[in-house]
């Protein structure tokens, strides 16, 4: 071999290993990229587009500061544990799966932050609509007609005392109305279809301390064909 051509075997090694080691090198950047990342979920309507059953001011504040601070604080949490590879609705599911270290914060922001995405993808206008279908069906197996359904939903949102939600659930064993406290999600207990946030922030301008008009006017802003695709998703 000549002076050259090893030169030129020295040179294509170097090549390789300097591209081997960018593999490396990418590869243990990127298992730091692997941190969840969680966006706020595009509203998809109007601020005012609830009204007057919720007035626009009320949803602002509650998606841009709330919803957007559960966000936030998720996200500061899980950059604590880069390694989580649950998703979040697993480890809310389980939560001795969550860091002992973030294990309040997951539940209080990754509740909030996932209950919220519920409570908006939900809401619209629906001008009298109720649910129809298998939905329906269902509704009147587990809980004997609508009304009676209606009745035990908002018997749990207006007796969850202090803030929380209820809601509409597909466990084992069929539909449930259950409530929950503060952000506590009913992940362990099944998969929820429908939400009411009974928190004051998210009736208080329009409604003062008025907790049972809020509730009966959300039945005019359910959005029954979304509740219908998320049953017809998980059942
Ligand atoms: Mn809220």
């Amino acid at each position: 071999m000549n002076f050259f051509k090893k030169n030129r075997v020295i040179s294509a090694l170097s090549f390789f290993i300097l591209i081997g080691l960018l593999f490396v090198f990418i590869g243990c950047t990127s298992d730091e990229d692997t941190n969840q990342q969680f966006e706020l979920p595009e509203l998809g309507y109007s601020y005012d587009s609830l009204e007057p059953y919720i007035d626009a001011e009320t949803i602002e504040i509650h998606y841009t500061k709330h919803h957007n601070n559960y966000t936030n604080n998720l996200n500061i949490a899980f950059a604590k544990h880069p390694e989580i590879d649950e998703t979040l609705e697993q480890l809310l599911a389980n939560p001795s799966k969550i860091p002992a270290d973030i294990r309040t914060a997951v539940l209080n922001n990754g509740g909030g932050y996932y209950n919220h995405a519920l409570y908006f993808s939900l809401l619209k206008i629906n001008n009298g609509q109720t649910p129809s279908g298998d939905l329906l069906l269902a509704i009147n197996q587990d809980f004997g007609s609508f009304d009676d359904f209606k009745e035990e939903f908002v018997n749990a949102a207006s007796t969850q005392f202090g803030s929380g939600w209820a809601w509409l659930i597909i466990t084992k064993n069929g539909l449930k109305v259950v409530s929950t406290s503060n952000q506590d999600t009913p992940l362990q207990q099944g998969i929820p279809i429908l939400c009411i946030d009974v928190w004051e922030h998210a009736y208080y301008l329009n409604y003062q301390n008025r907790r049972a008009d809020y509730i009966s006017e959300f039945f005019n802003i359910i959005n029954w064909d979304k509740v219908a695709e998320l049953y017809e998703a998980a059942k």
